[in-house]
């Protein structure tokens, strides 16, 4: 058993100090005691077990001596081979995650546009017509519902279209799309690249890892060009885009004296309709009977972006802060959905009153209440689910409720729409003033932080670290997931965060108001940064493909399949991507090379890993560097020195 940790060491959130503390007085197990008590299995953690057939598991870890003739599975299969094979089945499980989240809300969207389903609508309307023009759809003629139809049909259809291509792959810069049809990446459906992916990485078949890894490449493609973006663009049509939107986060923001209902998971289809109807007066009124002065609802992991990025309703904690948020005793229901959901927090929720309340057929949870969210009558399901909590309110044990005092304020909702008109104005919106001022150096270049926390860091702290010594180097950071609610509790999403940035940065967030870190959803809302990157491509005067931009992308403490899916389209998107925490491949060091080494010469982008997070901002700065001398900008960064006459023509930007 691994030595426990004291508690500081676990976590440097102050809410989440204070909660360990009460759950280990209580005796109440978390994750970060089971953390403590299994140790990962090393090779398994390597991805040197091969386990895709009845012969094995075979193990072959490395070899320990050099010139030892290396292990192979039962069937012959390489080191290498088995590791690529691992490595797959994670991005295909994380497209797949990603990509139902998007089927059910294309389900949806298609239903409402079809008035089939009362209380959801059409809010952005200058979305949905550019989804009409992406499909070629006769915008002009046809009236708004019409249009909501076709737009709803052709993207349920590519989730299982067989031939051609994806769509939204023609929203990307033009040599990038050549690229992926040269080396045969292009994503042709959905569903058909994740079956393929599964199929090809089944006992003997694909043998060939660069192969397979050009397999996971197009159906991690399908997932942010296909799948999440679907579930990104009609999210924000049927809710709205996000705009600046200022919130609250941490375990602070339950309420000793109202109904707490946290929602927890990922589909805004649910948590959306808790919001509306938690204001419903019938409910409001039934609350006050039992006591409570109101409901209050609040967010958990990445459906906790999606309702703060629209409606600001406050988040009450990323990924390892779940069971905490019950040991308050103060959450009358928490409500699930689907992913990121961990089992343990129905044994915790035993403990109080808390009701774990089920809502996806998919996800289902023993000893957990189940309310089935019906999308043909999701406001009296919404209903359902927001009244069993005002009922549970009065089964609170008041002697067990401790409630952190820690919150912090935070401005969220960078879309890459709003991202162009903060920064163009609105009457010439544009990319030009970003793209400018990393053409000066003011900006050095643009780092895209996301993703999960792992219970084997120290919670929230490699983010925080790597993210300050980025903004020094006047590195402008793009967030979302966990990664940015670890930025909202720390102060960082706010303007008053320029001062951790180096003089050039500092002055553009001073002089546009903006914070340095730009929360711009959750992990399906990735896809943004995808655009940001070709809005700023396009452009102009910094190349011609995502490639060749001064920018790196990072997961420093990811844990999820999903990051995984995350981090290959990236890099298949021509990003250098660096992940934290634990790489699945290192067991193989001609595949790991592969991957960090090889894979740069074709598309452009590579994987990189590295625990420290001084170091990996030195290696994302590094990349930034010699892009930026590429494309014959380094030197405009040395000029930079910001005097008045500087300021003025920032501020006339
Ligand atoms: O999609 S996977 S730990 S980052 S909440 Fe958080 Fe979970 Fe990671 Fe968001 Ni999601």
């Amino acid at each position: 058993m691994a030595k426990k940790e004291k508690i500081e060491n676990l976590t440097c959130c102050e809410a989440t100090q204070h909660m360990l503390k009460i759950a280990e007085k209580q005796g109440i197990e978390t994750v970060f005691d089971r953390a403590a008590a299994m140790r990962p299995c090393p090779i398994g953690a390597d991805g040197s077990c091969c386990k895709n057939c009845g012969m094995g598991p075979c193990r072959v870890p490395p070899s320990k001596k050099e010139g030892e003739p290396a292990k192979v599975g039962l069937c012959g299969a390489t080191h290498e081979t088995i590791t690529a094979r691992n490595f797959a089945r994670m991005v295909a499980a994380g497209t797949a995650a990603h990509s139902d989240h998007g089927r059910g809300v294309a389900g949806v969207f298609l239903l409402a546009a079809q008035g089939k389903i009362p209380g959801y609508g059409i809010k952005d309307e200058q979305k949905l017509l550019q989804l009409g023009l992406d499909f070629d759809l006769d915008v002009e003629n046809l009236s708004i519902k019409e249009l909501a139809i076709q737009v709803g049909e052709k993207c349920v259809a590519q989730f299982g279209q067989q031939e051609g291509e994806l769509v939204f792959l023609k929203r990307a810069p033009l040599k990038r799309q050549e690229l992926w049809r040269k080396y045969k990446l292009a994503p042709r459906g959905i569903d058909r690249e994740v079956v393929e992916l599964m199929h090809r990485t089944h006992m003997g078949v694909d043998q060939d890892y660069k192969n397979i890894t050009a397999q996971a490449a197009r159906c991690a493609l399908a997932d942010g060009w296909g799948g999440a973006m679907i579930a990104t663009e009609l999210q924000d049509i049927m809710f709205g885009t996000p705009v600046p939107v200022t919130g609250n986060i941490n375990l602070g923001v339950l309420k000793a004296d109202e109904v707490n209902i946290i929602v927890h998971g990922h589909e805004p289809l649910v948590s959306e309709m808790v919001v509306v109807v938690s204001q419903d007066p019938e409910l409001l009124e039934l609350a006050k009977t039992k006591g409570a002065k109101g409901i209050n609802v609040a967010g958990m992991c990445c459906t906790a972006n999606e309702i703060l990025m629209r409606h600001g309703v406050p988040i009450v904690g990323n990924f390892l802060q779940q069971e905490l948020a019950i040991t308050t005793g103060a959450v009358d229901a928490m409500v699930v959905d689907v992913q990121c959901i961990m089992q343990a927090i129905q044994k915790t929720a035993e403990n109080f009153h808390t009701k774990i309340i089920t809502t996806s057929p998919k996800a289902m949870m023993e000893g957990a209440t189940h309310i089935e969210f019906d999308e043909h009558d999701a406001i009296s399901t919404a209903q359902n689910i927001v009244r069993a909590a005002v009922e549970n309110y009065t089964q609170r044990d008041k002697a067990k409720i401790n409630i952190p005092t820690a919150k912090a304020e935070m401005v969220a909702g960078f879309s890459h729409e709003t991202i162009n008109y903060l920064l163009g104005g609105t009457f010439r919106s544009s990319y030009k003033p970003l793209n400018d001022n990393i053409i000066n150096g003011r900006i050095r270049g643009i780092a895209g932080v996301v993703g999960c926390n792992n219970a084997r860091d120290k919670d929230d702290e490699t983010h925080l670290i790597l993210i300050k010594e980025l903004l020094k180097n006047d590195v402008i950071v793009l967030t979302t997931g966990c990664v940015a609610m670890a930025c909202g509790k720390a102060g960082l999403l706010t303007p008053e965060a320029a001062k951790y940035c180096g003089p050039g940065l500092a002055s553009i967030c001073e002089t546009v108001g903006i914070p340095p870190v730009l929360h711009m959803g959750a992990c399906v809302d990735n896809t943004r940064i995808l655009m940001a990157a070709t809005a700023v491509v396009k452009e102009g005067g910094l190349g011609d493909d995502i490639s060749e931009l001064p920018a790196a992308g990072a997961a420093p403490g990811w844990m999820s399949e999903k990051a995984i899916a995350i981090g290959h389209y990236f890099v298949a998107s021509g990003v250098y991507t660096l992940f934290g925490s634990t790489f699945p491949t290192l067991g193989s060091k001609k595949y790991t090379d592969y991957l960090f080494n090889g894979l740069e010469e074709e598309w452009g982008g590579k994987w990189d890993f590295e625990q420290d997070p001084l170091k990996m901002a030195e290696k994302m700065i590094a990349h930034i560097d010699k892009k930026r001398e590429a494309l014959g900008i380094d030197k405009a960064r040395e000029r930079v020195l910001m005097d008045m006459e500087m300021r003025r023509d920032l501020e006339a930007v």
